[in-house]
């Protein structure tokens, strides 16, 4: 049986997404919206086609013959031929701390994988006395003839520092950039203070060589220890990173109660958690704004309420000709796909669409579609294509 009858038979396939309101949008809002929402159907620039579904994934990566690589949070690595459709777990994987938003996190290619086959992954890593840190490995990547494979000569090459207790904000979203180094977010794992304290790496974006090595040139090199690693500090919770055609490094992040981010990434500077943020702390104290403390990099776009991002690409294909060099961040609490206009350094929300479940991650495919992971268990792959 050919797939798409299955899913036919399943009634899986194909879903719509509807565009909605943007909440920033005043001409968006009140009775402009019902007329907004009824004419939407006939708007919708996108087909999202079910391809496959994972539990609880929260990564992927496409590899140069077409199929995926996904990550599930459990700790399973998955390739998937989307020729065939046939799926395989890749054996030889770190084990990972499962648990709250721990386990396995990020897959991303070396630059030169196809000629080196080099992975790297990072995951959430048991420690001593009950605490957890995200790890960063890589790897060699041995697929068989059926897609099946392992990982070979894998290789823990970061880890934060200090390892901590509790079970959140690892971030460990992973990134190479036109400059051929490995960038690491390392969230503050819930922790607040250490974002601005250079002893630990927490609360941090990660610069390193593609072995793991420091750059000279990193900003705090002659600081020495774990601030030798550092590119920007003052972050919270960082589940997106990527660079432009220009180079620029943007990386969203989630605020507490409101004050969700994107941010420019400036060598050195700081990005002010948890002494300033656009939200306020969960139990109603208040945060001072950034526009309090000039002296921190301010976010280029916030949002509250929040969209809660998680995944994101900065689209460079034809597919969507009219989306070239937008970026586009899944919504996990606002469950929707959001695209942001970028205008040299500045940048705003675009375009909002409901998806009608929590988006996890977003990667652009080598034909220029856009697919989307889904969050949880059963979660669906989509993949988005110009509606016809
Ligand atoms: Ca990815
Ligand atoms: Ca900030």
């Amino acid at each position: 049986m050919t797939r798409m009858p299955l899913l036919l038979a399943l009634g899986l396939v194909p879903i719509l997404a509807t565009s909605a309101c943007n909440a920033a949008d005043p001409a968006a809002n009140g009775a402009q919206a019902t007329a907004t929402a009824s004419a939407a159907a006939d708007q919708r620039p996108f087909t999202a086609t079910e391809v496959s579904r994972f539990d609880q994934p929260w990564a992927m990566t496409f590899l140069p013959d077409g199929s995926l690589l996904v990550t599930e949070k459990r700790g399973k690595l998955q390739h998937l031929d989307l020729a065939s459709g046939q799926k395989h777990e890749i054996t030889g994987v770190p084990k990972v701390a499962y648990g709250g938003q721990g386990g396995f996190g990020d897959i991303i290619l070396h630059p030169d994988f196809a000629r080196n086959h080099v992975v790297y992954l990072s995951y959430a890593e048991e420690g001593t006395l009950d605490t957890r840190g995200a790890a960063v490995a890589r790897a060699t990547l041995a697929l068989d003839a059926n897609g099946a494979g392992q990982l070979k000569d894998l290789k823990v090459i970061w880890r934060q520092s200090p390892k901590v207790s509790g079970e959140g904000h690892y971030g460990h979203r992973l990134a190479f950039g036109p400059d051929g180094k490995l960038w690491i977010s390392s969230s503050e794992r819930q922790k607040f203070d250490p974002a601005q304290d250079m002893g630990g790496n927490l609360g941090k974006i990660i610069r390193l060589n593609d072995d793991g090595s420091l750059p000279a040139d990193n900003p705090f090199a002659s600081q020495g220890g774990v601030a030798a690693q550092v590119w920007s500090l003052g972050h919270r919770n960082i589940l997106g990173m990527a660079f432009d055609a220009n180079g620029k490094l943007w990386a969203h992040e989630m605020g507490p109660a409101g004050g969700d981010e994107l941010n420019l990434i400036v060598r050195g500077a700081s990005y002010g958690y948890p002494i300033v943020s656009n939200g306020d702390h969960y139990d109603g104290r208040p945060i001072p704004d950034h526009d309090t403390r000039p002296e921190f990099a301010a976010p280029k776009v916030t949002w509250t309420p929040v969209i809660s991002p998680a995944g994101f690409v900065i689209y460079s294909g034809s597919l969507f000709p009219q989306w070239k060099g937008s970026g586009f961040i899944g919504g996990l609490s606002s469950t929707s796909l959001v695209r942001v206009a970028f205008d040299g350094d500045s940048a705003r929300e675009a375009e909002r669409f409901n998806m009608g479940e929590r988006i996890r991650e977003v990667e652009q495919g080598p034909d220029g579609a856009l697919w989307l992971l889904e969050d949880g268990s059963k979660a669906r792959l989509l993949k988005l294509t110009p509606k016809a």
